[in-house]
């Protein structure tokens, strides 16, 4: 049977999901976060899904891309590197060194167009699946792993968004002191069975965070810990940190912001230091690794421009015996399922992958995907093995619509600000 999997439609489907009042060293998460939906649809009427960041300025560049894809075949994932060099960047969106919102290090155009490559690449690969009756694993050239694990991510957070904004309420509680913290990843391992954690620190002074650590290691003894300030503590705060903790840490994430300071870092300790903020891009590796400054790179296939990428990037790290885990922001779950399927197609994945899933209430599957042991079942499905509930995207993106303007670009501090009017978010190093 001939296929046509010629592109003939693209729907861009900007929406607000809700969130949970997350802490980080900028503030706070806001009740609503933004995502955007892609969606290819084939000559034969094949739709495939991707997902991505939805803040105005990867928006912006999404809909000139779109365009650019009718026409093109779903199979022409390197031509989707071609169409976003065409797509400019407005130079204002790439001036700020770091990325508040994404906390993901320094921001530039390449970075903000592959952001967009992703979630374009991700559709097409599940439209050429449905179309050939492949998993995407198999396209990628095949699972090495029935299941994939992943990691509690643990946050400090309030009960309640601050302000008594009208939102949906989650159940989980405060935790904002050790025993909150324990008391959050006995949650998680109840309802996920997941056996490893990584706290999301830089929000309290570093002495509590290493209390909150030790309580960690004490409730779950052996367990792997990890903890991440994203990068708010000096070299001096971090050697401290990695020798208080050393003994339970299976890595310390971006304690200190930048190559530089993290080569500083890793020099001094025999903690393993691990990023997603200081290698960001294929640019930035050679220095970082040249001067042993991580020892695990973190992938995330939404701003490394794709599954294909990501597997370069493991490629390129088992060449250099640098270690590979996988970041995650918040998402859904075509996100989820996309990080599934490259997660299972990598030989030398030995940590387990972050994802912020389960702090999402919302979704716009049918049926959402389910942590079974901390694990993730690998679909062999077609495509992604994934449903998209068309009336739940359209409610999340009337929430888009209607919003005022207020939420549609992730900004933690302003979130903050409705708590603490004074707050800015702080200078780096914080500690
Ligand atoms: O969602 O607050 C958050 C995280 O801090 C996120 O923005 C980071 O990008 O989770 C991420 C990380 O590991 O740095
Ligand atoms: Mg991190």
């Amino acid at each position: 049977m001939t296929r046509n999997m010629t592109i003939t439609e693209v729907r861009l489907t900007p929406i607000l999901v809700a969130d949970p009042p997350l802490l980080n060293t900028q503030g706070v998460h806001q009740p609503y976060t933004p995502r955007l939906i892609v969606e290819v649809v084939t000559a034969d009427g094949i739709s495939g899904f991707g997902e991505t960041y939805g803040d105005g300025k990867y928006l912006e560049l999404a809909r000139p891309f779109a365009d650019r894809l009718v026409g093109r075949q779903v199979t022409d994932l390197n031509g989707l590197f071609t169409v976003a060099d065409e797509v400019a960047v407005d130079a204002a969106r790439v001036d700020n060194q770091v990325d508040v919102g994404g906390l993901r290090g320094v921001q530039t155009a390449d970075k903000l167009r592959l952001s967009v490559v992703s979630a374009f690449e991700v559709a097409c690969l599940d439209a050429l699946g449905k179309a050939l009756g492949l998993p995407v694993h198999a396209l990628l050239g095949g699972k090495v792993r029935d299941a994939v694990e992943y990691s509690a991510y643990l946050f400090y957070k309030w009960a309640d968004h601050p302000g008594g904004v009208a939102c949906e309420k989650d159940d989980w509680g405060a935790a904002v002191d050790p025993a909150g913290v324990v008391e959050q990843a006995r949650r998680f391992t109840e309802r996920y069975g997941f056996t490893s954690f990584k706290l999301k620190g830089g929000v309290f002074p570093p002495d509590e965070e290493i209390a909150a650590v030790r309580a960690l290691a004490e409730a779950f003894p052996g367990h792997p810990l990890r903890l991440d300030p994203n990068g708010a503590w000096s070299v001096e705060t971090s050697l401290k940190v990695a020798d208080a903790l050393s003994d339970v840490l299976e890595y310390l994430e971006d304690p200190a912001l930048g190559t530089a300071a993290m080569a500083d870092v890793s020099l001094r300790t025999d903690v393993p230091l691990a990023t997603n903020m200081c290698v960001t891009t294929f640019a930035e590796i050679k220095e970082a690794f040249a001067r042993d400054a991580v020892q695990v790179v973190l992938s995330d296939h939404h701003y490394w421009g794709g599954l294909r990428n990501t597997q370069q990037l493991a490629a390129v790290c088992r060449t250099f015996g640098v270690g590979v885990s996988m970041h995650s922001n918040t998402h859904l779950g075509i996100s989820l399922a996309a990080m599934t399927h490259v997660a299972s197609t990598v030989p030398d994945l030995h940590h387990a992958c972050d994802s912020h899933y389960p702090w999402q209430s919302e979704d716009v599957l049918t049926r959402r995907l389910a942590f079974e042991g901390g694990k993730v079942a690998v679909s062999d499905a077609p495509g992604l093995g994934v449903e998209v509930d068309r009336a739940r995207l359209e409610f999340l993106h009337r929430r888009w619509l209607d919003d005022d303007g207020s939420l549609r670009d992730r900004d933690d501090a302003a979130a903050m600000r409705v708590a603490d009017p004074g707050w800015v978010a702080p200078a780096v190093p914080r500690w």
